[in-house]
């Protein structure tokens, strides 16, 4: 597809429009939110119409129907820029007004869609679809408001509702002939030929809010199509003429609430009735999204899998499943086997978590209530599975009772995919493996055909491109070659680790990219940071799995340390936190507490000077990631091994030229593999030792008693050193330590964790050789590109045997 054309005249009279519209006399009278405003909708109308049509897609490249509960965007403007090449001529246009297009970009409110790595990964995939021309559509929900803002309160977090103003957002186009109607609720009715239908208790609307997905420099542009609940009806005019004035709009309110909010966990399920029908009104809207455009396109129902593939990001979207099959029983009348078959070639799964409490099922009542045809559905998957399980393991109950679609009374929606589905796979490849051994073994040993892994990756557009400029510029006239959309192409990088001026220039980029974070901090918490400290990085969701808390005990450690010892040699260390807790999750946020408190005093300590600083950034998300992962001299990716599906920061950060501090878990595992074992710093327990750990009994208050470092550190957090002589202020934290088990084995890593950042100290004193590393690992993260993943994806699933 041809590039596309930027139009100046035409972007002048789109801007032109815009202030007009504001009521303005001038250009010049608009505000900077204004500027942004407008450019960016000047901008959105040259943009190529998105072919809605699918006609693109052929049986040899299915269309890609990409569904997701969320979609972390992240601001859009720039990238979008970037994506069209344009980005250069609008900068200068708005220089001869006196602006700073850089500047202007500061304005936009990021779209929050999503929790953390699950939603941001559907971002990169959608870029990645587009950049390297597979036919693709994401599906997802418009909500009102995206995940919360946090502040901290007397170090305490804070959540306000996020209203990013998507009623004026620039970038939407609404498309009212695609509104669908979609039921819920009622029960199952039999008609005159005796043939069972569901009759909805009440209906609402689903409306489509497009954003383009702008593929880079190609003239790509697909659709992520966000639907928006409505009511049917919005205003019922019988209640209204009946006097019942407040009333006659409450359906149009009750409707409008279901795409109100995201919901704010992550890896943790709530169970709650109106995630369900968030679920299945996301489901329902985009099957019949689907079919429309097969149906549009003449093409017959038995064909669908030749054409469309439907990929369910993790089970959130599961319920389009028995919601496909009721479309195609009851509304297209095919049989039984005939709706099956269709399905079961249509629908590919991919896990993100082995954690239990992340897997979601569903109580029966519940699905039964809102969902009664196809609840009836399901029993009829479960019906037909079973006879398959007693053919292969006869009267074995407790095999059922693992593989089971419906059991205990509850609907199990990752066993539902994998039942349906004709593959699932896994987001790295020890996660992959873990699926296979510890979640899915008996569905491997009856289909093993059916399960891959496809290695999670990340967009180098919005995370070297768009956000590490100065080092994007240095790789674009060191290497000649376009990079961006072959990252391997960063290999070319590696000779240069001996050439001393590219090093310096390397080294000062990273140097200035701390001076933009430092500035940002300043700025923002009234914290001065130095630049030539180390800059060391944990940012990602709250999570005990995660492991902060074991970032947190090391820095108490080290400051018992300069206590202990005012004259030790320690290179100064900037340790750089952002995360946001579930608002349900109340050890996340005492751990939060405890690292704001432990920031307090340590800041403050003048025997400390600039030896430590503890910084934890609030409100992280997509636009302070984007600041702090060029900024990063060292990356934290400390989970417990066996619980990080795969990690997509930990490859951010790499790209960007900081060192990993990190288990093998995850995709770590794959990043050692590229980068080299001397350029990394690997610590911890592997999947095996936690394993044995656990099976042979594991005592965290024994290995206290042995280790006195260790029960210094925690004895003084205990005794309300860090909280005004609160004795019970870390109460959750130190009860999940000690009574409670220490489930993450936090207590377990902590000797070698503290050597491994002995190890970080000791390498960073040798600029040079600190250099030399973190170039290579620029130099050789090329295969997480995001790219690598989507060509992974075709190959293996989207267009392998259906
Ligand atoms: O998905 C994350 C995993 O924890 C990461 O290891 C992995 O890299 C990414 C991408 O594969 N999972 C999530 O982010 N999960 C959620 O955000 C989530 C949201 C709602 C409900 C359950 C989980």
């Amino acid at each position: 597809m041809p590039k596309q054309t930027f139009k100046q005249d035409s972007f002048l009279a789109a801007l032109t429009r815009q202030w007009q519209a504001f009521g303005l006399t001038a250009a010049k009278d608009m505000t900077r939110h204004q500027w942004w405003h407008a450019v960016s909708a000047a901008v959105a109308e040259q943009l190529p119409p998105q072919p809605d049509s699918g006609k693109g897609n052929a049986k040899a490249k299915r269309h890609v129907n990409y569904i997701s509960m969320e979609f972390l965007v992240g601001r859009l403007t720039g990238n979008n820029l970037i994506n069209l090449g344009w980005y250069d001529k609008v900068a200068k246009i708005l220089e001869t007004f006196d602006l700073n297009l850089a500047d202007l970009l500061e304005e936009e409110v990021d779209p929050a869609l999503g929790n953390g790595g699950l939603g941001r990964l559907a971002a990169c995939y959608l870029d990645s679809m587009a950049s390297v021309g597979q036919p693709a559509m994401g599906y997802g929900l418009n909500y009102q408001y995206g995940l919360f803002r946090q502040s901290f309160v007397n170090g305490k977090q804070h959540e306000a509702p996020d209203d990013w103003y998507r009623a004026q957002y620039p970038w939407f186009r609404h498309n009212s002939a695609l509104a669908v109607k979609v039921g819920i609720g009622g029960k199952i009715v039999k008609d005159e030929d005796g043939k069972s239908y569901w009759k909805p208790e009440f209906s609402l609307r689903g409306e489509a809010w497009d954003l383009p997905v702008i593929g880079y420099r190609n003239g790509v542009s697909q659709p992520l199509r966000l639907w928006e609940a409505t009511h049917v009806h919005p205003f019922d005019l019988q209640k209204f003429n009946d006097g019942k004035f407040l009333q006659a709009e409450q359906q149009g309110i009750d409707a409008a609430k279901l795409t109100k909010v995201l919901y704010p966990n992550d890896n943790h399920e709530e169970g709650k009735r109106l995630r369900l029908m968030q679920q299945y009104f996301q489901c329902a809207c985009s099957i019949a999204d689907i079919l429309r455009r097969h149906h549009f396109l003449g093409r017959p129902l038995r064909e669908l899998p030749d054409y469309e593939v439907i990929q369910l990001n993790d089970t959130h979207p599961t319920i389009a499943i028995p919601e496909m099959l009721r479309i195609l029983t009851d509304e297209h009348q095919l049989d039984w086997d005939e709706a099956w078959h269709i399905t079961r070639r249509t629908f590919a799964y991919t896990n993100h978590t082995l954690m239990p409490e992340a897997l979601e099922t569903w109580d029966e009542k519940l699905v039964r209530s809102l969902l009664p045809r196809h609840f009836a559905i399901i029993k009829q998957i479960n019906a037909n599975f079973k006879k398959r399980v007693e053919q292969r393991w006869p009267g074995d109950e407790a095999v059922w009772a693992k593989l089971a679609v419906h059991y205990d009374k509850r609907v199990r929606m990752a066993n539902l995919c994998v039942v349906a589905g004709f593959a699932v796979n896994g987001v790295a490849v020890l996660h992959s493996d873990l699926v296979i051994k510890d979640l899915f073994p008996e569905y491997y040993a009856l289909w093993p055909e059916k399960f891959h892994n496809v290695t999670n990756g990340i967009t180098p557009r919005r995370w070297l491109k768009q956000c590490n400029p100065a080092l994007s510029a240095l790789i674009d006239q060191t290497l000649n070659t376009e990079w961006v959309t072959n990252l391997d192409a960063l290999k070319g990088l590696e000779p240069y680790v001996k050439d001393k001026a590219f090093c310096k220039r390397y080294r000062q980029i990273k140097h200035d990219n701390k001076s933009r974070l430092a500035e940002y901090v300043h700025q923002h918490l009234g914290i001065t940071l130095n630049p030539d400290a180390i800059f060391d990085v944990m940012i990602k969701r709250l999570h005990e799995y995660k492991r902060q808390h074991l970032n947190l005990l090391h820095i108490i450690y080290l400051y018992q340390q300069i206590r202990a010892n005012p004259g030790l040699d320690r290179v100064p260390r900037v340790f750089l936190f952002g995360a946001k807790a579930a608002p349900g999750y109340y050890l996340a946020k005492n751990i939060i507490f405890a690292i704001n408190q432990v920031a307090e005093k340590i800041n403050n300590d003048p025997l400390v000077a600039d030896r430590i600083k503890v910084v934890f950034i609030p409100d992280y998300r997509i636009s302070v990631a984007e600041l702090m992962i060029p900024a990063a001299d060292v990356s934290e990716q400390i989970s417990m091994a066996g619980k990080e599906a795969s990690g997509t920061g930990n490859m951010k950060l790499a790209l960007n030229g900081a060192l990993t501090v990190g288990t093998l878990d995850g995709a770590n595992v794959e990043i050692a593999e590229q980068v080299g074992e001397e350029n990394i710093v690997i610590f911890g327990l592997t999947v095996d030792e936690v394993k044995a750990l656990q099976k042979k009994g594991y005592k965290p208050k024994t290995l206290l008693r042995k280790d006195k470092k260790l029960k210094a550190v925690i004895d003084e957090l205990a005794s309300g050193y860090y909280s005004n002589g609160d004795k019970t202020a870390f109460a959750p934290l130190l009860d999940s330590l000690l009574d409670g088990g220490d489930p993450y084995l936090v207590l377990a890593d902590f000797a070698q964790y503290c050597e491994a950042q002995q190890k970080i100290d000791t390498l960073y004193r040798d600029r040079e050789e600190w250099t030399r590393r973190t170039l290579l690992n620029t130099a050789r993260v090329g295969m997480f590109s995001s790219d690598r993943s989507i060509g992974d994806y075709q190959q293996r699933i989207w267009q392998a045997t259906r």
